[in-house]
């Protein structure tokens, strides 16, 4: 069974408890179980990680490179500040896949420059929670591409 990782940055923690409006009213545990039951059925194992600190998430993107066959990231507000989350990515063999919730493109200007874009697989981006499953689909597919 392929292993794939799933990783959420800083405040997604907070997914339906707050900020329902712009991010929705499941919790991440719910959002979690919801791409690892829709990747089972692809035969895919998913762990997930959530963490607050950049460091943190470089290393789970290291050790991915190892243990992974591919990463749905969220990087949350890293995604417009860290360069050393890119530099992990650029790094590694791994593909990795953004994903964001909302559509940071019709937010605030700050919000749409991704330094992740441009060393990620793709991005998916707007369709609520949905971009999850959107973006474990898109990572499938681009590991099936891969192999062939
Ligand atoms: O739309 C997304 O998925 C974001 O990655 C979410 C980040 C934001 O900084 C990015 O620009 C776009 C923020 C995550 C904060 O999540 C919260 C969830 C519930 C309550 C408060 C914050």
């Amino acid at each position: 069974m392929g292993k794939l990782l799933l990783l959420n940055g800083p405040n997604l923690n907070l997914l339906g408890q707050r900020n329902k409006d712009q991010y929705g009213q499941k919790s991440l545990q719910h959002v979690e179980q919801e791409v690892r039951a829709y990747l089972q059925s692809f035969s895919f194992h998913l762990d997930s990680f959530q963490s607050n600190h950049e460091g943190e998430l470089v290393d789970w993107i290291h050790k991915a490179n190892e243990e992974y066959e591919g990463v749905l990231l969220n990087p949350g507000a890293y995604t417009h500040t860290s360069v050393a989350l890119r530099d992990a990515i650029e790094a590694v063999d791994v593909p990795v896949v953004e994903i964001h919730i909302s559509n940071i493109h019709n937010r605030e200007s700050f919000r749409h420059h991704s330094f992740i874009a441009p060393v990620a697989a793709g991005q998916v981006v707007g369709f609520g929670t949905n971009s999850y499953i959107i973006g474990a689909f898109a990572l499938i597919e681009s590991l099936k591409e891969r192999e062939s």
